[in-house]
């Protein structure tokens, strides 16, 4: 199997973390990170592209050095730099990294100060009070590290890349065994929750037989769980599990609904059928022995007098009501998105220009997209100050001159201080388009301070969007603790926006905070929050969440035409 970009990406990135903790040049520790980053937001897979004779050096955060080592990664799978530097430093500094409350920065600390080098010196090392004393660490972290050690170890979930990634190729290989052959992701996966637990396949069709023994041989896969005539399931190298369903179409539709779910929602129809004196199964709707649905979830939707249910919907959270009543909302779709509110040019961390972001924006068909490069503190060294801000702004005038049909926005993602004061003058931000505002520093406060220091930002009128409400990295970082509920009626009194950032790793707000947001009449921005054009994508992955938030078309800003949006983004 060819290397994959995530497979690079976690060399590099691994290279990066013990460069780090070896003190080595940080420009260097810099261009692998970026590069991982970089190779991991890219859509196309990067063997592919040297393989049709691509020059990955023009990639975005990939110069001549690194394009070189990547070419002979995938040639060879082995990255010598990183083998050195492991028997340099024999240790478990990924897994330390890994620990809530830690990061490269602490790592390196621990190391440098009381010679952790696995995940056994750094329990020694807590349990015994010597992370209290090394500045840079502390009280703080050495009961967070504690706690988190303590903790069992949680299932795996994975994240949707990750999750897409594998469903494609696993479709794709059986796809071609059975060209005949209908096969739908169900679960969680189909519901688009943020993180799925395995993948469910349901699949029919004439030679729907053979698709359990295509599977059991697929390249993937590390271990087979369960193979039998109807179902197969295996585990797939990357630990992710794979459950195959393969059923007669007369029961397809049933099967779907079934596989797909949630539980709740299920058992709910199924209530919904007894009542009419029904029996609803995996195999069908039926009246006694009489199969009176099943081949598709329309027909059985229609059949218990409900509109048909977007799987998004599917958590028994007052959907069924309603589809009864037929006033489901009309959820927000991508043709719906006219354009990006948060996104990152090289004026600062960012990996493109602003010109080739903008063109970027303009093949999605986008018609805006606002430059939101970070305000100059001490989370991002390279953010623009008033000077360079301006500077930014003259670039902007004359690209919107040249350019036809996008415009560009003039933002900036100011940084919220620990007080709720904002980090550029209020004369700067008026001269705006927009600003979006986010912590990133003092994520730990107590609740009542964090949700003071928010409300505070965003009761500043030059604020226009909130910016990853909640801090949390999905499976490393936890939200911060702040009263949604306040911020959600803040914003609602004083016109400010709530972003659902659509990294795939954030997904910030969850669907549940967006939903809440919505009901209280607060409009989102799904914003990609992108450091190169090809993150741009990520604004799917926020599409998904805000469906499953509840949201229709005109509850997003970024739904609405230039001229209206820039009414919004003003207060
Ligand atoms: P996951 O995989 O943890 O992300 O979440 P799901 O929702 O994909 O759950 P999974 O894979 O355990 O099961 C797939 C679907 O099968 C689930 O959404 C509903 C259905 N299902 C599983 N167990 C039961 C059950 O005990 N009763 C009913 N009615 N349905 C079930
Ligand atoms: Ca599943």
């Amino acid at each position: 199997m060819p290397v994959q970009n995530a497979d690079i990406a976690a060399i590099f990135e691994q290279t990066a973390e013990l460069l780090e903790i070896k003190g080595d040049s940080q420009s260097e520790v810099r261009a692998y990170r970026h590069a991982a980053k970089a190779l991991e937001a890219l859509p196309m897979s990067v063997a592919a592209l040297l393989e049709g004779g691509a020059d990955l050096s023009r990639l975005p955060g990939v110069d001549a050095d690194l394009a070189g080592k990547i070419a002979t990664i995938v040639r060879t799978t082995r990255f010598d730099l990183l083998e050195a530097l492991r028997r340099q430093l024999p240790g478990e500094f990924g897994a330390i990294a890994a620990v809530p409350g830690l990061g490269p920065k602490r790592v390196k600390l621990l190391h440098d100060h009381l010679r952790v080098r696995t995940l056994d010196d750094l329990r020694r090392a807590a349990q015994t009070g010597r992370l209290r004393d090394v500045r840079g660490l502390g009280l703080a972290v050495e009961k967070k590290v504690l706690a988190a050690l303590a903790k069992p170890q949680h299932e795996a979930r994975f994240k949707r890349p990750v999750a897409e990634e594998e469903a494609d190729a696993v479709l794709a290989a059986l796809a071609q065994d059975a060209p005949d052959c209908r096969l739908t992701l169900a679960g969680s996966f189909r519901r688009r929750r943020e993180t799925v637990g395995d993948l469910d396949i349901v699949a029919t069709g004439p030679n729907r037989a053979m698709l359990g023994n295509r599977l059991i041989r697929y390249e993937r896969v590390a271990e087979i769980l369960a193979h039998g005539p109807t179902r197969t399931a295996v585990v797939l190298r990357s630990g992710l599990q794979v459950e195959l369903s393969n059923v007669a179409d007369e029961s397809y539709g049933a099967t779907l609904l079934h596989a797909t779910g949630s539980k709740a929602h299920s058992v709910a129809l199924r209530t919904l059928a007894g009542v009419r004196g029904w029996k609803l199964n995996e195999y069908g709707l039926f009246a006694g022995k009489r199969r009176i649905a099943g081949t598709t979830e329309e027909e059985l939707y229609a059949k218990l007098g409900l509109d048909f249910i977007p799987p998004e919907l599917r958590e028994d959270c007052g959907e069924i009501a309603l589809a009864r009543e037929g006033r489901l909302p009309v959820l927000i779709a991508p043709a719906d998105i006219r354009g990006d509110l948060h996104v990152h040019s090289n004026w600062a961390d960012g990996t493109a220009t602003i010109a080739q972001l903008a063109e970027s924006a303009q093949s999605r068909g986008y018609e805006y997209l606002a430059i939101t490069d970070h305000s100059r503190h001490h989370d991002a060294p390279h953010g623009l100050d008033a000077g360079r801000l301006s500077q930014q702004a003259d670039e902007i005038d004359h690209l919107n001159r040249t350019l036809d049909g996008i415009a560009i926005l003039k933002g900036v993602e100011v940084d919220i201080r620990p007080d709720g004061s904002l980090d550029l003058p209020d004369s700067v931000l008026a001269r705006l388009d927009l600003v979006v505002a986010a912590i990133h520093s003092q994520l730990d406060l107590p609740a009542e301070a964090q949700t003071t220091r928010i409300v505070r930002a965003i009761q500043n009128p030059h604020v226009s969007i909130l910016a990853h409400p909640t801090c949390r990295l999905i499976g490393e970082r936890d939200v911060c603790r702040v009263d949604i509920g306040r911020v959600i009626a803040v914003a609602r009194a004083t016109g400010c926006h709530l972003e659902i950032n659509a990294n795939p790793d954030r997904l910030d707000l969850d669907d549940v905070n967006a939903r809440a947001a919505k009901t209280a009449g607060v409009k989102l921005a799904i914003s990609s929050d992108a450091y190169s054009p090809a993150a741009l994508d990520a604004m799917r992955f926020g599409i998904d969440q805000a469906r499953r938030g509840w949201a229709a078309s005109h509850d997003v800003v970024n739904s609405r035409p230039l001229h209206d949006v820039k009414k919004l983004l003003k207060r």
